[in-house]
């Protein structure tokens, strides 16, 4: 189920709107096929190990295998036949898998069909690691919404920028690599409009290997305050771009970006204000399951304020700016401690010189 797991890791940030899976098919203590969700979210991870597995040993000797999947395999007709239905047809006798598929068309029927057609089926194999992998799938079936990350680089004490205005850059090479492996996991990146004209950064992914990912850039930019000659809309022609923007926004200006390619959301407000809430269950709508959350610090206590923050990934570098310095998140207005918005210590590990802890919250529900 290790292995499943980490081939289906692979999918992440390529699969949206659907969960990436991981097929590993065995028997006599040998590997037979080994799959993973295809990038769209087709074909499925059982239905590639299926094929490898008879490429390279022929249909009869899938006879008696035993297939681990790191999520309930479907028993729905989308556009391809369902994998459950797929695995007892091959002969497969045994079936290892995680948690059940949430989906509506599926959540139980998967493993039902698994056993009237007399395989054997054990699950609950590693579930907490398979809800982790897939938590942006299983965020937007559960909220209408995506998972939200909140990554911040900041200083010891939670400055992320000098009283001067320099940002670039506090945490150091490893730290920046690691972003740029989250943004390539996440199926959108998103900024506020004051990072976006301070930093004029391209929220693309610059590692080894990766240069093909292409995660939907977004600025939440009420007024449309972004120049068209920074860096992100000109490239909105290769890499995608779309604009959050308050629905009063100057008309001419809309029509000046979207000849640019850039992509338009309108989303409602409150005293001039994004409603963050309406703009990210518009994006859970069209498929969006992972958003990256990369400050400042004003859509950072925008998100917090509003209950909109699944995770906070948090790069410490060891230096310490003051208060004149600019804050990691605004201002919250959190009077008494019982009303702060509180994370659990999921994983921490040093990064060169610095270090990146991640605190989660459950799901609620
Ligand atoms: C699997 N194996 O690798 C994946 C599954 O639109 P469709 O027909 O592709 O179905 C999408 C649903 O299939 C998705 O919501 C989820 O329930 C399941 N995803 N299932 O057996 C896979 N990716
Ligand atoms: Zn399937």
């Amino acid at each position: 189920m290790r292995a499943a797991l980490s081939l289906a890791q692979r999918g992440l940030g390529l699969t949206a709107p659907n969960p990436t899976v991981g097929c590993v098919i065995a028997k006599d203590g040998r590997v037979m096929g080994r799959g993973v969700t295809q990038p769209g979210g087709r074909p499925h991870a059982e239905q590639v190990a299926l094929a490898q597995a008879r490429a390279a040993w022929g249909a009869e000797a899938l006879r008696g295998a035993t297939a681990w999947v790191t999520l309930e395999p479907c028993a729905h007709h989308g556009r391809t036949p369902p994998c459950a239905d797929a695995l007892a047809a091959a002969g497969v006798s045994r079936v290892v898998s995680t948690v059940e598929d949430p989906d509506p068309r599926v959540r139980g029927r998967g493993f039902a069909a698994l056993r009237a057609a007399g395989l054997e089926v054990t699950t609950g194999v590693l579930a907490d690691e398979a809800l982790a992998l897939n938590v942006g799938f299983f965020t937007r079936l559960a909220l209408g919404r995506p998972h939200v990350t909140l990554k911040l680089a900041a200083a010891l004490d939670g400055r992320i920028a000098t009283a001067s205005g320099e940002s670039r850059w506090i945490t150091g090479p490893a730290a920046r690599a690691r972003t740029h492996l989250m943004r390539a996991r996440s199926d959108a990146v998103l900024v506020g409009a004051g990072t976006a004209r301070t930093d004029d950064p391209m929220l693309d992914v610059r590692l080894p290997g990766l240069e093909g990912r292409r995660p939907l850039r977004i600025v939440a930019d009420g007024g449309l305050s972004l120049s068209l000659m920074s860096r992100l809309v000109r490239s909105a022609g290769e890499r995608p771009l779309l604009l959050m923007h308050r629905e009063g926004a100057a008309r001419e200006r809309r029509d000046a970006l979207r000849a640019l390619g850039v992509e338009m959301l309108p989303t409602g407000d409150r005293n001039g204000e994004l409603l963050l809430s309406d703009a990210l269950a518009r994006l859970g709508a069209r498929g969006v399951t992972r958003v990256l959350c990369e400050g400042g610090g004003r859509i950072a206590a925008a998100l917090l304020r509003d209950d909109l923050v699944d995770e906070i990934a948090w790069f410490a570098a060891g230096a310490v700016l003051g208060a004149d310095a600019a804050p990691a998140v605004g201002r919250l207005c959190v009077e008494r401690l019982a009303n702060a918005p509180t994370f659990t210590l999921s994983s921490h590990e040093r990064l060169g010189g610095d270090t990146l802890s991640v605190w989660t919250r459950p799901l609620p529900g």
